[in-house]
C-alpha cells in the first residue's frame, strides 16, 4: 500500500511539474516582444516533442509581417499538420515552455525577401526528412524553411553545420539556427 502511494504521488508529481507552467487555458504565458523585425526567426521548445527532436529547441518559424486587423505579428511556419502555414505570434509563443527570438545578420531586404520566399510556400506539405535539407522544394520541415527562404535570396547561410554532422547528419535543426553565428538572441524568456 506504501508503495502504491509513493508511485500515486510520483504520478501526480510528474503530471503537475508541466502543468504548473500552464495557464487554466493551456498554454504558456510569456511577455509580448517589443522588438520585433521582419524576417526575425521564433523558437520554441516543446516538452512534448523534446524527445523526438535533436538539440534542445524543437520548433522554429520566422516573423512575415504585422497584421493590423488581428493586432499580432503573423509568423511562417511548418508543421506536420497543415504544413507551411501562418500563426500569430501570440499563439506560437503559447506553446512552448521556452521561446527566444533571433535576429539574422543581414540587411532588411534580405529579411523581407526571406519572408516572401517562405510565404510562396504556404500551402506545401511537412516533410519528415529531418536528415537532409533542400533549398527548393515542395516540401519542408521548420527549420528546413527557415534555412531555405535565407539561402535562396542570397542571404547568410543559418544552419551552423552546413556538412555532415554526427547529431544532425544533413539536416537543419532549430539547434543549428540558435546556434549559428549569423543568428543572434533579441529575446528569450523561459517558463
Ligand atoms: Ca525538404
Ligand atoms: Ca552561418
Ligand atoms: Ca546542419
Amino acid at each position: 500500500m506504501k508503495k502504491v502511494g509513493l508511485l500515486l504521488l510520483l504520478v501526480v508529481l510528474v503530471l503537475i511539474t508541466p502543468a504548473m507552467a500552464l495557464t487554466s487555458s493551456g498554454s504558456y504565458v510569456h511577455p509580448y516582444p517589443t522588438d520585433v523585425r521582419v524576417g526575425d526567426i521564433v523558437i520554441g521548445h516543446g516538452v512534448k516533442t523534446d524527445w523526438l527532436i535533436p538539440g534542445y529547441w524543437t520548433h522554429t518559424g520566422m516573423i512575415a509581417y504585422y497584421d493590423y486587423s488581428v493586432g499580432d505579428w503573423m509568423v511562417v511556419e511548418s508543421n506536420p499538420d497543415p504544413g507551411v502555414a501562418l500563426a500569430t505570434l501570440s499563439d506560437f509563443l503559447s506553446r512552448y515552455d521556452d521561446v527566444a527570438l533571433l535576429r539574422v545578420t543581414t540587411t532588411d531586404s534580405i529579411r523581407s525577401a526571406a519572408v516572401n520566399f517562405a510565404l510562396s510556400h504556404l500551402g506545401d506539405s511537412y516533410d519528415y526528412e529531418w536528415w537532409d535539407k533542400e533549398v527548393y522544394d515542395t516540401a519542408y520541415y521548420c527549420s528546413e524553411l527557415v534555412w531555405a527562404a535565407y539561402i535562396a535570396v542570397g542571404g547568410p547561410d543559418v544552419d551552423a553545420n552546413p556538412g555532415w554532422d554526427w547529431t544532425y547528419l544533413n539536416g537543419v535543426a532549430p539547434q543549428e539556427v540558435y546556434d549559428d553565428s549569423d543568428t543572434y538572441v533579441i529575446y528569450r524568456d523561459t517558463v
